[in-house]
């Protein structure tokens, strides 16, 4: 259960928890167009509380409104301040922030042209997506029976509620067999992402990650790439296979809930040790130092509140 804070910021203004309600007529409830974000504030080492890369999750957010023609109502630098404002309000120190824009009441149907266009910035407690344990020791993984969209039947670089039913039903699908997480391939056959995440693996020295033509353009993973580029471990996004991945010395994978988790194991298949490599290890400490505002080179990636 997500433990209620005291405000949620809809439509332009702060109000409590539980009077943050929706209609059921709203429409995004019935179609799923809208779109959203995740952004975790993380309490610094000196204290202070830092949100990740929020330019560039607020960028996303009116990137993927573009994309699915949503017109928000508000500009980007309010929205970036409003992150701000809900957790001082809220009193969180650390903390997930989920904006929220949809489509509201007014016509039914599938050409929504006047309803008005909602927004809702929460934030929430959550702790490590995966277990503190995966986090640790690494996640066992399936590849699921489900594809991840095609780009000509979804806009895979919109973060829009409606691409999290393919999500939910892979994670479902690996959660009931008894795994942690689900690998979702491309239409041709390709390891594409998790089902909330980004993977990397790591082949004799190489990081590789698959380009993002079919998978969401991570924020994380992005961030991952320039910091191992400047510890000057070789990097590349290309495709891969499945059997690739089941032959990799590492994998990994990286999101805003899920941070850096190490993976080891997929469908059965041991992944190098069996248990975080030397590149996840030191990408994952290199990761937390940063968040923790320890690494002064990524200061620009941090807006303190
Ligand atoms: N792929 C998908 C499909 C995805 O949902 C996420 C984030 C990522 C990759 C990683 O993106 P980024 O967070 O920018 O590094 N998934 C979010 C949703 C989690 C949820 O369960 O809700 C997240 O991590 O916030």
């Amino acid at each position: 259960m997500v433990e209620k804070a005291k405000y949620i910021w809809l439509d332009g203004k702060f109000i409590p928890w539980a009077e943050a309600q929706v209609h059921i007529m709203t429409h995004t409830l019935h179609y799923g167009l809208g779109v959203f974000e995740g952004i975790r504030a993380y309490r610094c080492q000196d204290g202070r509380t830092a949100i990740f890369r929020l330019r560039e999750h607020i960028r996303r957010l009116f990137d993927s409104a573009h994309v699915m023609q949503i017109d928000i109502p508000f500009s980007r630098s309010l929205i970036e301040e409003v992150c701000c404002d809900l957790l001082r309000r809220n009193g969180q120190a650390s903390a997930y922030l989920r904006p929220l824009v949809f489509v509201g009441e007014g016509v039914m149907g599938l050409h929504p042209q006047n309803n008005p266009i909602r927004v809702a910035l929460i934030s929430w407690v959550w702790g490590t997506y995966l277990g503190e344990e995966g986090l640790k020791k690494g996640i066992r993984a399936k590849i699921s029976s489900f594809s991840r969209h095609h780009v000509n039947v979804m806009m895979t670089k919109a973060k829009t509620t409606a691409n999290y039913v393919n999500s939910i039903l892979a994670k479902r699908e690996a959660t009931a067999l008894g795994y942690d997480e689900a690998l979702l391939l491309d239409i041709d056959g390709y390891v594409a992402e998790a089902s909330g995440e980004n993977i990397f693996i790591v082949s004799d020295g190489v990081l590789r990650t698959p380009p993002i033509t079919s998978v969401l353009s991570g924020i994380t993973r992005a961030s991952i790439l320039t910091m191992a580029q400047d510890l000057g471990i070789p990097v590349k996004e290309e495709i891969f296979s499945r059997d690739e991945l089941y032959l990799a010395n590492e994998a990994f994978l990286t999101g805003t809930a899920a941070e850096v988790t190490p993976i080891r194991e997929v469908d059965g298949r041991v992944i190098g040790p069996g248990k975080p490599g030397p590149i996840t290890l030191k990408l994952q400490t290199a990761f937390f130092d940063v968040v923790l505002g320890q690494d002064p080179r990524y200061r620009d990636w941090l807006t303190y509140i």
